[in-house]
């Protein structure tokens, strides 16, 4: 059997970065996003969706939302969606609704779910993760069994985490896991299973970085559970080292070029652009300007200045200016290489910035 493991889509979510008009678009794009999910489901015969807590991002959910969810469902009757609720789900959301295809895993103990002879446990976020719900587990190695839970995992008993070291040898082929956002695959115990974290389903800004997308399981062989992308947009971070930059027209041209580099489609995406090194003097480092050049070209842009300016100060040592005046005074001091530098940096920049008022 083809199973889907999805986690953190997060409907409704904030996204604080963008301005009205790109908060509705990624609203709307979260649900293409599913659609998407579910899409790819349909085309590939996989039979159940499982979805490891935080399908919603606040306990209060939105009509329309649970309407678009509950008909993306309805419409899609030959797929079992298997839901366990995660630390920002609304608890008794589907209470007064009757969603044939969904299972809701909302108990502080693991309830049982076998479908096609896969057997499924499932129990919500909690908080803390007690013995009792350890020791509610029933697996048995005569039948595959796949495991839901919401949680960060730790090694060993840990206040608010899942203590990993209690699903193992219990015949367990697949947990199920949510909550991290970042995608995580990998060895449960020697002789059986593995955990997985799909990490979120699109990105909400710079902290849920590069691509985004959900497992596809086959229950005949998990080790062979394979990443599929599945990202609408996704957010970048570019460290650019501009120490070689000639000029400000390079300087934007090279921006460009490393945006253009992630994607042929590089301007649906978003880009943190980080600008290291030490910038020559011919270059004036300035974001606005940047900006104003470069943010047609992404669907959202951020850049820091991180570079500093590199100044040969010998160059001025004969200069009849303010500058040589600085230098040649400083100079005499009895500074260390690296405090002198300091200092003339700061003076070159205040002479520069008192010179455009005037
Ligand atoms: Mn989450």
């Amino acid at each position: 059997m083809k199973i889907i493991h999805t986690a953190d889509i997060h409907f409704e979510s904030k996204f604080q970065d963008l301005d009205e008009n790109k908060k509705r678009i990624r609203e709307n794009e979260f649900f293409n996003a599913f659609k998407n999910l579910v899409t790819y489901a349909k085309n590939e015969n996989v039979e159940v969706i499982i979805i490891s807590g935080d399908l919603f991002d606040k306990s209060s959910v939105k009509k329309s939302t649970i309407n678009t969810f509950m008909n993306i469902l309805n419409s899609n009757q030959d797929i079992q969606f298997l839901y366990c609720l995660g630390n920002h789900d609304p608890k008794d959301l589907f209470k007064n609704f009757e969603i044939k295809n969904l299972k809701v895993f909302k108990e502080n103990y693991f309830e049982e779910f076998i479908y096609k002879g896969i057997y499924f446990y499932g129990a919500n976020f909690d908080n803390k993760y007690k013995e009792s719900l350890y020791n509610s587990l029933n697996t048995s190695k005569n039948h595959i069994n796949i495991v839901l839970l919401h949680g960060d995992i730790s090694n060993y008993e840990e206040d608010n985490k899942i203590n990993i070291n209690k699903f193992k040898n219990k015949y367990i082929n697949y947990l199920a896991l949510g909550h991290i956002h970042h995608r995580r695959f990998d060895k449960l115990d020697d002789e059986y299973g593995y955990y997985a974290y799909p990490g979120n389903l699109e990105t909400r800004g710079f902290d849920e970085l590069d691509s985004k997308g959900f497992y596809l399981i086959d229950t005949n062989d998990f080790s062979k559970t394979k990443y599929i992308p599945n990202s609408i947009r996704i957010a970048y971070e570019i460290n650019i080292d501009i120490s070689n930059v000639l000029d400000n027209n390079s300087l934007i041209n090279l921006i460009l070029d490393k945006m253009k580099n992630k994607s042929n489609d590089y301007k649906k995406n978003l880009y943190k652009i980080n600008l290291i090194g030490q910038h020559k003097e011919s270059v004036d480092v300035n974001i606005t300007d940047l900006m104003n050049n470069l943010n047609d070209e992404a669907f959202r842009l951020k850049i820091i200045n991180k570079s500093s300016l590199k100044l040969d100060y010998k160059d001025y040592t004969n200069d009849n200016s303010f500058k040589g005046e600085l230098v040649r005074l400083v100079e005499k001091e009895n500074l260390k290489e690296e405090e002198k530098n300091k200092i003339l940096e700061k003076g070159f920049y205040y002479i520069s910035e008192s010179g455009k008022i005037g």
